[in-house]
């Protein structure tokens, strides 16, 4: 499938809704607004349909979105638009919309995406959909807004790590330039972005300072963060959101995990690698997905046992 094709298919569009992934980070909620906007901006009547808040974070983004619990004309869209979501369960009670829908369209950058739309267009070389959004909205020949400039490029930003991940390309960077041409604040977008946090969210960090274990060496290294301090803290996903990439930032670490008690018997883990492990073989072996530096998966049981378990997987992987 080529991105001409997707693009044709948009042509013919006239309803569209718009779904980043559950648990929304910056990649799909920027594509998804900038795509919104442009759609809009071409005539056509475009909505980013969402399950959650959005995090406070990204709230600068825009607030023309609509819930799905409160679609009244849940039937009325003739095009379905997934973004960034590698597989259905990323979709969740939304996948609805896709059975109800004439034409619906996959775009995503997970090279571990199942392809469950009519029209799917991957491309992992891409850091983040948002390059894929930009390239899009070029081909439907859309002007690229300031409006819609700041969203992608809280997209590429967020998915790059401020343009440090080993996924930046000089492709990556040819877009931001491009960008940045609309005018865009980015000392602002980057402060919101990069360098504000909540006070519930220091106190996660102070959290997993305390319960890091090392493994192998100090070649892995493990955060858990249980669901009593939590709401012990009040902290919101969204605030344990951003701890993922901690535990591998220690000095000699090559795998840093996250363990998340979610509910009861219901642990989300976040791998991610420095150097060498392929931490998305390790999600895939318990069902999840994701990158080879960046992958995720949940696990039925107890934090205690989960911990066991993705431990000795990744020991395995790291021989
Ligand atoms: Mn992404």
């Amino acid at each position: 499938m080529t991105l001409n094709k997707i693009c044709d298919v948009i042509k013919g569009a006239s309803r569209v809704a718009i779904l980043p992934h559950i648990q929304v980070d910056g990649d799909c909620i920027g594509s998804s607004f900038a795509l919104a906007l442009a759609l809009n901006a071409a005539g056509k009547k475009a909505r980013v349909i969402l399950e959650e808040q959005i995090p406070t974070s990204y709230a600068f983004l825009g607030e023309e979105y609509q819930f799905y619990d409160t679609l009244e004309d849940a039937d009325n869209f003739d095009t379905v638009i997934c973004l960034d979501s590698g597989d259905e369960q990323r979709i969740n009670k939304r996948m609805s919309l896709l059975a109800s829908c004439k034409n619906t369209i996959n775009i995503d950058h997970h090279i571990t995406n199942t392809k469950f739309a009519k029209y799917n267009y991957i491309d992992e070389k891409c850091a983040a959909t948002g390059e894929i959004i930009y390239r899009l909205i070029t081909l439907l020949e859309i002007e690229i807004t300031k409006e819609m400039a700041t969203c992608l490029y809280v997209a590429i930003a967020t998915d790059t790590g401020g343009f440090r991940y080993t996924n930046t390309t000089a492709n990556t960077h040819m877009i931001a330039s491009e960008l940045l041409k609309t005018g865009i604040d980015i000392g602002d977008i980057n402060r919101k972005i990069f360098e504000t946090m909540s006070m519930q969210k220091l106190k996660l960090l102070m959290e997993a300072g305390r319960t890091i274990e090392l493994f192998a060496d100090g070649k892995v290294a493990l955060v858990c963060i249980t669901r009593a301090f939590i709401e012990k803290v009040s902290a919101t996903d969204q605030d344990v959101e951003g701890l993922s990439s901690l535990p591998r930032q220690i000095k000699g670490a090559e795998v840093g995990i996250l363990l998340t008690e979610k509910e009861d018997e219901k642990v989300k883990v976040s791998l991610r690698s420095n150097q060498y492990v392929d931490v998305s073989k390790i999600a895939m072996f318990f069902d999840g997905g994701g990158h080879q530096r960046a992958s995720g998966c949940t696990l039925f049981m107890s934090i205690d046992t989960a911990k066991q378990k993705v431990i000795e997987k990744v020991l395995e992987q790291l021989i």
